[in-house]
């Protein structure tokens, strides 16, 4: 792990030297609440009329989804059917306990084809997540080893809101050159009653998802976390980044509705079995910066307190050598893999990082595991609507963003650009806390396996 950059402390205390493994970090030893397999494997679909080799999780793609409720102890048999290079599964999103997150090479190895694996680990929070290899990812995810994780707020929790009264999945996932909605290009009816459907957009692509619908909506959660007091919008779109979750509102009148990709794959969703509904048009972008109860960012930025530790994360690119091969990488903070500083952390500190995209042209939806950050500020200018919790943070051409998180879940934390292919090009490095080291490598460990996270 440590051969994969230099040490960062960020202004904090260099702690002590790495004494126990992650492998030490496990959920609970009781039975689990919910009892899952996927079994992986190459195949064919039809997708939007052409069929495509893909991968499947028990033999479809998108795999299934996952559904569990908040608090549980979830349990996933993985088996690898046929998947040559090997398989894991990270919960995009969860801030699960730190030897679960499935990234070959850091957190276990590579699930060879015969081999099987199986994750337990404990929801914390109710919220739209998903799941996706973490192995070969570029081509695993490209090629379908994807799935959505549903988790539902726990009955005993006093702050649910009134329960909507349709509750659907839209992932968005690129085959080939065909967009699709849950698999299906073009437009698909799903019939709803009248009243407020909860549309749970995933986006499982490198790039962003622009999504909208006919009828005003709420913008009700990001990556998971609830927005309390959206306002309701009208003519808007809204940017779910790679690999980030957005949860609307939308309300469903005795006409349908179109919800889905600008320019792409919807869900007509309503009464009227017809399946007609308008097109998308929407000409204001959301922004999340502002959106929701004025003054909840400020306050939950007060209930963290100052950070114990301030680190930049700077992204740029520039010809030079990543693993023995020339040509242009990104750079964090100036450094090629192996020079990318590693952020070292303490249980219990509060973090605060910058991260500054200096590559024209590119948009970097950053992603950190194992965590949710709070977004302070964009380009200087402070977050003031409700508390923007984020796990996926589209940090566009010129942008500044300084996000502040708690550092309360042991491990080696990912945090690297979802743009797959940017993130196989060098955008990867790590949150490490002080005294856990893993026993895992990024490369070969034998004649059959490479453990190769992009
Ligand atoms: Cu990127």
């Amino acid at each position: 792990m440590m051969e994969m950059g230099v040490p960062d402390y960020g202004g904090g205390p260099v702690g002590r030297a790495p004494h126990r493994t992650l492998d030490a970090l496990q959920a609970p030893d009781r039975a689990p609440d919910a009892l899952f397999t996927l079994t992986a494997a190459m195949g064919y679909q039809v997708v939007g009329g052409l069929r495509q080799q893909v991968m499947t999780f028990n033999g479809s793609t998108p795999g299934p989804t996952l559904r569990a409720t908040q608090g549980d102890l979830v349990e996933v048999r993985l088996t690898n059917q046929d998947v040559t290079r090997g398989v894991t599964i990270h919960w995009h999103g969860v801030d699960l306990v730190g030897s679960q997150d499935g990234v070959a090479g850091v957190t276990q190895n590579a699930v060879l084809p015969g081999e099987e694996f199986v994750y337990r680990f404990v929801v914390p929070d109710a919220g739209t997540y998903w799941y996706h290899a973490h192995q070969d990812s570029v081509r695993e995810v490209r090629m379908g080893l994807i799935g959505a994780l549903v988790i539902q707020p726990s009955p005993s929790d006093a702050f649910v809101e009134s329960a909507p009264t349709s509750d659907l999945l839209a992932l968005v996932h690129t085959y080939g050159t065909v967009t699709t909605l849950n698999g299906a290009a073009g437009s698909t009816y799903v019939p709803v009653v009248a009243g407020t459907t909860r549309v749970r957009f995933v986006n499982s692509n490198n790039g962003p998802a622009l999504v909208s619908a006919t009828q005003p909506f709420i913008v009700a959660a990001i990556d998971g976390f609830d927005i309390p007091g959206g306002t309701m919008l009208s003519n808007s779109y809204v940017d779910v980044p790679a690999g980030g979750r957005i949860d609307l509102l939308v309300t469903v009148s005795s006409q349908n509705t179109r919800v889905g990709l600008l320019s792409g794959p919807s869900l007509v969703i309503g009464p009227d079995g017809s399946g007609a509904a308008p097109e998308l048009s929407s000409s204001a972008r959301f922004d999340a910066l502002t959106y929701g109860t004025p003054g909840g960012s400020a306050q939950a930025l007060s209930a963290l307190g100052p950070p114990q530790r301030n680190f930049t994360y700077r992204i740029g690119s520039r010809s030079g050598f990543l693993n023995g091969r020339a040509g242009t990488w990104f750079t964090i903070n100036g450094k090629i893999i192996p020079k990318v500083p590693i952020f070292m952390v303490r249980d219990g500190d509060v973090v605060r990082f910058t991260i500054v995209n200096r590559t024209p042209f590119l948009v970097h939806p950053m992603h950190l595991h194992g965590h949710h950050a709070l977004v302070v500020s964009r380009n200087g200018q402070p977050a003031t609507g409700a508390p923007w919790w984020v796990d996926s943070l589209e940090v566009l051409p010129g942008e500044t963003y300084e996000i502040v998180l708690k550092a309360d879940n042991p491990g080696a934390w990912m945090f690297h650009c979802h743009n797959l292919p940017h993130a196989r090009a060098g955008l990867v490095t790590h949150m490490m806390y002080e005294g856990i080291h893993s026993r895992y490598l990024i490369g070969r460990v034998t004649n059959r396996l490479t453990n190769q996270p992009e």
